[in-house]
C-alpha cells in the first residue's frame, strides 16, 4: 500500500493525512447477511486461517439484547462471506455462569506455541463484565478457560508468544480513578499476576480522557507493538469512540515508546454516526496481506454493522514517529 504523499480532505472536509481508508463496500456486513434473526452484528475478531481465508467471529446482538459469537469467512476479506447458519459460540451460563448476560467483543491471536487461536471476550457476569479466554483449532468446537479477570474488566488480547517465558494479557479494568490499559502475565494462562500499568487514560478535554481500551491486538513490527487503542469521550449527548495510535517495547510491552496526541480515526460516515449507539468505530480485529505492510481493520460501527479499513503499518509507523511523544507524563498533565 502506498503512502498518501499529501493530506487529502476527509469526508467531512477536514485536512488531516487519511491514515485508514474505508471500504466502498461498507459497511461489509449487516443484520440483512444473516441466516438468523437478530437484531445487529458489530464488534468482530479476525484472524486469517491457514489457507487464507478471513475469519470473522462477529459478535451477534440478538432481540433479547444479549450477544453471542457467530463465524463468518469470505475468500477476499471483503464480501462473499459465508455465515454459519446457527451460534458459533453461545453464552454457557449453566457451566461459565459469568456468561449468564452473554458474551461480546471477541479479539483473536493466533498462538504458534500451541498451534490455536487464544479468544479473550467480554463475558457479562451478574457482577459486571469480566474477561474471558477460550481456545480453539477450528472456530467450531471451543475449549474454555472461562474468566481470567474478575469485573469490571474488559479490552482484552493475548499476545502471540511468551514474553520471558510468560504469557502476556493486555486489558482494561475499570476504576472509579479512570479506566486505563493494563497487562498482566501469567505462566499457563490460568493464573495471572504481575499486573503493570501499560496506558493511562488522559484526562481533562482530550479525546482520550478517562477512559481508553485496547482495540485489535497488538500488531508485531520490528520497532515494537504497534497498538490501536479506543478512547472515550463523554458528552452531553452520548459517548463518542475514536481510535489513537501508540507504540510499546517488544521485549517489555508495558513501556511506551510512543504515543500519537491527536486520534487518527473517528465516526463520519453515514453508518458510524448512527446506529443503535450512535457515533462508535470499535475494531476488534485486522488481518495482514501478504505484503506484511497492509492491515484490513474490522470494526464495529455505531454497535450495528462491521465494516472495513486499510491501512500501511510503515505510514502508521512515519505518524507515530512525527506526531508521537516520549513522555507520558507530559501528555497525561497538559
Ligand atoms: C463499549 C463496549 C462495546 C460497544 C461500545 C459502544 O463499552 O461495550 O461493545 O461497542 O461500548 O456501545
Amino acid at each position: 500500500m502506498t503512502a498518501p504523499e499529501t493530506t487529502l480532505i476527509n469526508v467531512e472536509g477536514q485536512h488531516y493525512p487519511p491514515l485508514l481508508l474505508r471500504h466502498p463496500a461498507n459497511p461489509i456486513l449487516t443484520r440483512k447477511h444473516w441466516p438468523y434473526s437478530i437484531n445487529s452484528v458489530f464488534n468482530a475478531g479476525a484472524t486469517l486461517l491457514q489457507d487464507g481465508t478471513t475469519l470473522l467471529l462477529c459478535r451477534i446482538e440478538d432481540r433479547r439484547g444479549l450477544s453471542h459469537f457467530c463465524a463468518a469467512r469470505s475468500v477476499n476479506g471483503v464480501d462473499g462471506w459465508q455465515i454459519d447458519r446457527e451460534p458459533t459460540l453461545m453464552p454457557s451460563p449453566n457451566d461459565f455462569p459469568e456468561e449468564i448476560w452473554g458474551i461480546e467483543d471477541p479479539r483473536i491471536t493466533f498462538v504458534p506455541e500451541l498451534q490455536q487461536y487464544a479468544v479473550t471476550y467480554t463475558s457479562y457476569s451478574r457482577g459486571g463484565p469480566g474477561v474471558s479466554l477460550a481456545l480453539t483449532k477450528d472456530f467450531r468446537s471451543f475449549e474454555r478457560y472461562g474468566v481470567i479477570m474478575p469485573p469490571d474488566d474488559k479490552d482484552s488480547a493475548l499476545l502471540p508468544r511468551r514474553i520471558n517465558g510468560y504469557w502476556a494479557l493486555i486489558h482494561r479494568p475499570m476504576t472509579p480513578l479512570g479506566s486505563h490499559m493494563w497487562i498482566s502475565y501469567s505462566p499457563d494462562l490460568h493464573h495471572w499476576g504481575r499486573h503493570r500499568l501499560m496506558l493511562e487514560a488522559r484526562r481533562g478535554a482530550w479525546w482520550d480522557a478517562n477512559k481508553i481500551g485496547l482495540s485489535p491486538p497488538p500488531i508485531e513490527t520490528s520497532r515494537g507493538w504497534l497498538v490501536l487503542y479506543h478512547g472515550v469521550r463523554h458528552t452531553p449527548s452520548g459517548c463518542l469512540y475514536r481510535l489513537g495510535l501508540a507504540l510499546f517495547d517488544l521485549e517489555k510491552p508495558e513501556k511506551c515508546l510512543l504515543r500519537g496526541d491527536s486520534w487518527i480515526f473517528g465516526p463520519e460516515a453515514d453508518y458510524e454516526r448512527n446506529g443503535d449507539v450512535n457515533n462508535v468505530v470499535f475494531p476488534c480485529g485486522y488481518t495482514m496481506d501478504p505484503d506484511g505492510d497492509t492491515i484490513n481493520i474490522y470494526y464495529g460501527a455505531a454497535d450495528c454493522s462491521i465494516a472495513l479499513a486499510r491501512a500501511s503499518v510503515r505510514t502508521l509507523l512515519e505518524w507515530l514517529d512525527a506526531n508521537g511523544s516520549f513522555d507520558r507524563r507530559r501528555s497525561q498533565d497538559v
